[in-house]
């Protein structure tokens, strides 16, 4: 169990009640956590689901930070759908990464020259921005499967991106982060690499393909193994993850990590960090009075790797 802190308020620089519960940010709905660590702090890029909301209909995503995984910092939201010139709504799961002293903020939303969804670059100096859309057009677009966007650099400085649902899409990243170095590539999706989709209504949808993956893709590497933790299962979701020898695959399905357990939401969606020696699973809830579906609310748990670099299984706790 991990000691946690409220987070107080929008320009509060430290919290309270350092023994809180998940979720860890109660101020507002936060969803989809993609944790970054910079300069001993760790920063936590989120959407933000609106109130009373009826679906994915939101307008911004927020930044949070820590020192010390109890006190919490709201850093406000440096990005939203209007900066994009291009997009109208749905500021879904984004990722953050620094390169060269600048920081890449991928994200989806919907497109309003394609209507359907698309995936956008900002760029900022600093881990909390302000953060300006980088090519002023997206760096995919034209199809409802761009979404979720996970950025990941490996030891020799190339950089990938991967994004998608019901499949999953990736691409070598040029140096510069925002242009791509060759063709947009689709993961082979097989049942011996991502699991098999149980059979709900969902697995009835020709298009959807067979697999367990749903979406939320979340790419790092330990141990030179490459992991693929994403969500999985249709509705409601589950996280599972792959591995694979190289960052492009073939990969193989490993198993769960979190099950479903009530955790008053039917999507989830993972983000992982090591953190001042230790090991944190983030993920979402509907935990958070009124909360639900479209009312969602980041979480966080400690783990530790199993002993042979595998991931253990991590329960939802509201400790
Ligand atoms: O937050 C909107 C969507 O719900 C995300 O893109 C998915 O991963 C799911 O969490």
């Amino acid at each position: 169990t991990i000691r946690r802190g409220l987070l107080a308020g929008m320009f509060m620089m430290t919290a309270f009640g350092a023994k809180a519960q998940n979720p860890i940010i109660q101020t507002c709905f936060t969803t989809d956590p993609a944790p970054m660590v910079h300069n001993g702090r760790v920063y936590l890029y989120t959407g933000h689901d609106e109130d009373n909301a009826d679906f994915f209909w939101m307008q911004e995503w927020r930044v949070y930070s820590s020192a010390d995984m109890v006190n919490w910092t709201d850093q406000g939201s440096p990005l939203a759908i209007e900066d994009f010139s291009w997009g109208d709504d749905r500021a879904w799961a984004p990722q953050c990464i620094e390169r060269d002293g600048k920081f890449y903020f991928y994200v989806p939303l919907h497109s309003k020259l394609s209507g359907t969804m698309a995936i956008g670059v900002a760029v900022g100096d600093s881990p909390t921005g302000p953060f300006r859309d980088a090519i002023g057009k997206p760096l995919a677009d034209g199809s409802w499967d761009y979404i979720d966007p996970t950025v990941f650099i490996d030891d020799d400085g190339q950089a990938y991106l991967y994004w998608g649902n019901p499949r999953v899409y990736y691409v070598k990243l040029n140096k510069d982060m925002i242009s791509f170095d060759g063709e947009v590539q689709k993961i082979d999706m097989t049942v011996e690499g991502f699991g098999k989709l149980p059979n709900t209504p969902l697995a009835k949808d020709e298009k959807r393909g067979k697999t367990a993956y749903t979406e939320g893709p979340w790419v790092m590497k330990r141990n030179n193994k490459y992991f693929m933790l994403y969500a999985a299962g249709g509705i409601p979701e589950h996280i599972a993850y792959s591995q694979a020898d190289t960052p492009v695959g073939p990969w193989k399905r490993m198993g769960k990590i979190m099950p479903l357990q009530g955790t008053g939401s039917f999507t989830n969606h993972c983000g992982v960090t090591d953190f001042k020696g230790h090991s944190y699973f983030f993920y979402h809830t509907g935990w958070l009075p009124k909360g639900g579906g479209f009312a969602r609310s980041v979480a966080v748990e400690e783990f530790k790797y199993n002993p042979d670099g595998t991931f253990p299984i991590v329960n939802a706790t509201r400790e």
